[in-house]
């Protein structure tokens, strides 16, 4: 089992609908660790470089559209298996078909706004961290609750 650092956005439905509180409420209750978070606007030539992968596909101009529309609340968050941990909590990527008690299955209704991006994998989040974040703004420091989230053959 590996201690992961995934690359979090609360997108900007997220923001517009003051649902900050709500996404980081969750990932903090699930045992996840915070260490980076600012807020910023995606600029078009960001949105390109984050969604590289989309950006030939018929469906980006419309999402460069939607990620550039407002501001965005970033997020590294670390923890055992964080990964695949917060894209189980987000759901799947249409809101109308995502599963109840995920993010996107309790607050959206949408397949471009679906309120959060998590990275895919141990590679997209090593290509994505950096892009938001520089070393020094990711902070090292342990918390006593970490003890108690789980076992230390977990970690
Ligand atoms: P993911 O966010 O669940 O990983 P991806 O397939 O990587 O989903 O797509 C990236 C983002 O692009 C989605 O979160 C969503 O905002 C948007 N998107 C994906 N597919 C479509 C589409 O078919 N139409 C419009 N927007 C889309
Ligand atoms: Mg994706």
């Amino acid at each position: 089992m590996a201690t992961e650092r995934s690359l979090i956005l609360f997108k900007p439905d997220a923001v517009q609908r003051r649902l900050c509180g709500e996404l980081l409420s969750r990932i903090e209750n699930r045992g996840l660790k915070i260490v980076g978070l600012k807020m910023l606007k995606i600029t078009k030539e960001l949105s390109a470089q984050h969604y590289a992968e989309h950006v030939e596909k018929p469906f980006y101009p419309l999402l460069e559209e939607f990620i550039t529309s407002g501001p965005v609340v970033a997020l590294v968050v670390e923890g055992p298996e964080a990964i695949s941990v917060m894209r189980g909590m987000m759901g799947s990527t249409n809101g109308r078909e995502s599963a109840p008690g995920t993010i996107r299955g309790d607050f959206g209704l949408s397949r471009q706004m679906n309120l959060i991006h998590g990275s895919d994998g141990p590679d997209a989040a090593e290509r994505e961290i950096p892009i938001y974040f520089n070393p020094e703004e990711l902070v090292e420091y342990e918390t006593t609750l970490g003890d108690w989230v789980c076992a230390d053959d977990e970690r």
